[in-house]
């Protein structure tokens, strides 16, 4: 009789691996990803969930990389949303304490790599420590001109509409703005997104590790023409390979359209 103690849970191969990723084809100038599953590749490994989360930190050192190396603008990555609260206390600490470790280990190769860190989110609500970390991340990283690594950080999208309309609004009270010649552009202007140039606002390509396929209040505005692409490995599984199948799987709908975009084509 064989005993399995730690019974080795299946692995996620990348879903959509019978499409080829082609390096010179459309390549997304702008991937999201909601990274999941953290906690259960922990507790798979009898783990506590916070090793699960140290883990997902290494997975976006190496996802970056690969992603920079790609020629991707910019990577949004949902790392701590304002539901995330409600998690117990010591999670919450663990998990903002990884900004600074993010720094410690990771801002040299940044720097070498030609990332510049962004974060975008209700930054005033963390914790000291964390704010520093992050600033610090940012403005040693603010000249450089390749990917932008973008941390969705205290995020949520309905928060971040909320305070896009009472911007504007403010602008129409204080008779800055009329209300009619409030359209598209304003209100993409005002959303968290507003920092980027504007062909590079909204994600071309949006993942979701772990087998989940909801959107979990992530950029709800900015989504509306995105590819989905939801996969079931879980993120500190998370390879180069899964985000070229990833972007394989966006080639292919892509082509479909002639060249084309849906919306293009009416
Ligand atoms: C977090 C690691 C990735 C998996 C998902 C949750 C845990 C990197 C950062 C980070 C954020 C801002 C910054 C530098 C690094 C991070 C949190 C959680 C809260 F400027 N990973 N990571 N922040 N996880």
């Amino acid at each position: 009789m064989v005993l399995r103690f730690f019974p080795q849970k299946e692995k996620y191969t990348p879903d959509e691996s019978q499409f080829e990723f082609d390096p010179d084809g459309n390549l997304p100038k702008h991937i999201a990803i909601i990274m999941d599953g953290n906690g259960r590749w922990a507790k798979n490994r009898r783990l506590p969930r916070v090793a699960g989360h140290k883990e997902g930190m290494e997975t976006v050192k190496k996802i970056t990389k690969h992603a920079n190396r790609l020629g991707v603008k910019v990577l949004t990555l949902y790392a701590f949303s304002t539901e995330n609260w409600k998690r117990p206390a010591d999670e919450v600490n663990f998990l903002m304490q990884l900004p600074v470790d993010f720094f410690d280990t990771f801002v040299p190769e940044l720097i070498a790599e030609n990332v510049q860190v962004k974060v975008m989110g209700y930054e005033e609500y963390l914790p000291e420590h964390t704010q520093k970390a992050v600033e610090d991340a940012m403005e040693q990283t603010k000249d450089n001109d390749g990917l932008i690594l973008n941390f969705a950080l205290n995020y949520g999208s309905r928060a971040e509409i909320v305070s896009a309309v009472r911007e504007i609004s403010k602008l129409v009270e204080t008779d800055q703005l009329a209300a009619d010649q409030i359209d598209e552009k304003t209100i993409a202007d005002h959303l968290m997104t507003g920092f980027l140039p504007a062909d590079l606002r909204d994600p071309e390509l949006v993942i979701r590790t772990s087998g989940e396929e909801r959107i979990s209040n992530f950029l709800l505005w900015q989504l509306a023409y995105s590819e989905l692409y939801f996969t079931k490995a879980l993120w500190p599984d998370f390879d180069g390979e899964h985000l070229e199948a990833a972007i394989a799987a966006f080639q292919q709908r892509n082509r479909r359209f002639g060249g084309l975009n849906e919306e293009e084509k009416k």
